[in-house]
């Protein structure tokens, strides 16, 4: 056992109130591993609190727990321990999460991560980069504790890794990410089930975004590069909403010899336009690098920032730092 974990576990031992949380627009790791680290440290007679900015997209409602998830902190009280998980720093849990700490409502903050970057945010990081999800960091963390995982823990446990594997199929996926993935079959989940609640199960408005979102498909780089543009008013043709873009990236992404994917899509803060933008890698070019320098992160195959300005600029900027990576 690391120095890391151990520390963990002394203050999961050391709490009663325990807040858990993680990454706004959450995915299926940062909500499986949200409600399967909440629900294991219930079993170990902790009152948790469960929350996320966002609430819990559609497509995940199926999650065991999932109705459980608080949109706001408003009355919370005060905690011994809060879990920031699938976060690259605390602040990607947002505004009222970050006030709510700063207000000392939390005794001690640790940060459960498998992305490369990592800020020095939380008292304790329990970081992974060579684990496929988040998810399986917790499930070490139960394991080791001796948790009994139950058909909910392993449901969620198992749709982290399902989500950030692609179904096993990207370059995080490893030995261990298996047999996991077989234990926590073990322990009840159908991966049918899964599978179906993650992969067929989606909203007949998102298909119409898609139908806007493919006439928008370029290549460049003598097709090196391909990207997509997700604006508003395809939402409003579509009826869509933001949380239908996810896996949109992974349209440019499909096509033969494509090294890097890219998806702008329009988002308005405070009035001014600015471009949410995920990138994703199949050859050797690291796009965290490439997120980290317009300040965002993530890992060498998917990662994301934003850039403010008009469109034309947004993608001369990312796709200029693109060319400079490409060898
Ligand atoms: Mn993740």
């Amino acid at each position: 056992m690391n120095e890391e974990m151990k520390a963990v576990i002394d203050a999961i031992h050391n709490s009663d109130r325990v807040l858990v949380t993680s990454h706004e627009n959450p995915d299926g790791d940062a909500l499986g591993s949200t409600l399967g680290l909440g629900l294991g440290l219930e079993k170990l007679g902790k009152e948790v609190v469960f929350y996320n900015k966002d609430g819990v997209p559609e497509l995940l409602t199926f999650l065991p727990g999932s109705e459980r998830i608080e949109t706001s902190l408003e009355g919370a009280g005060n905690f011994d321990l809060a879990f920031a998980v699938d976060c690259t720093g605390t602040s990607r849990a947002g505004g009222e999460f970050e006030d709510f700490l700063k207000a000392g409502r939390c005794r001690q903050v640790v940060i459960i991560d498998h992305h490369q970057t990592n800020s020095t945010s939380a008292d304790i990081r329990l970081l992974d980069s060579g684990s496929s999800s988040t998810g399986e960091i917790v499930y070490l963390l139960l394991k080791t504790m001796s948790v009994g995982i139950d058909e909910a823990i392993a449901k969620n446990l198992y749709t982290t890794i399902v989500s950030d594997t692609g179904s096993f199929r990207y370059s995080n996926t490893n030995p261990v990410t298996f047999r996991d993935a077989s234990e926590l079959v073990e322990h009840g989940v159908d991966p049918s089930e899964i599978s179906e609640a993650l992969f067929e199960s989606e909203p007949l408005r998102k298909l119409r975004l898609v139908a806007l979102v493919l006439p928008t498909l370029s290549v460049r780089e003598g097709n090196r590069v391909a990207s997509v543009v997700i604006d508003r008013s395809m939402f409003e043709k579509a009826g869509a909403r933001r949380e239908d873009t996810e896996g949109l990236v992974n349209i440019p992404r499909s096509i033969k010899g494509v090294e890097v994917a890219v998806a702008f899509r329009e988002e308005t803060g405070n009035g001014s336009p600015y471009w949410k933008i995920s990138l994703r890698s199949k050859g050797d070019v690291d796009v965290a690098r490439i997120a980290e320098h317009f300040g965002g992160g993530g890992h060498k195959k998917a990662a994301g920032c934003s850039v403010e300005g008009v469109l034309e600029e947004v993608q001369s900027k990312v796709f200029g730092c693109i060319s400079g990576e490409l060898k």
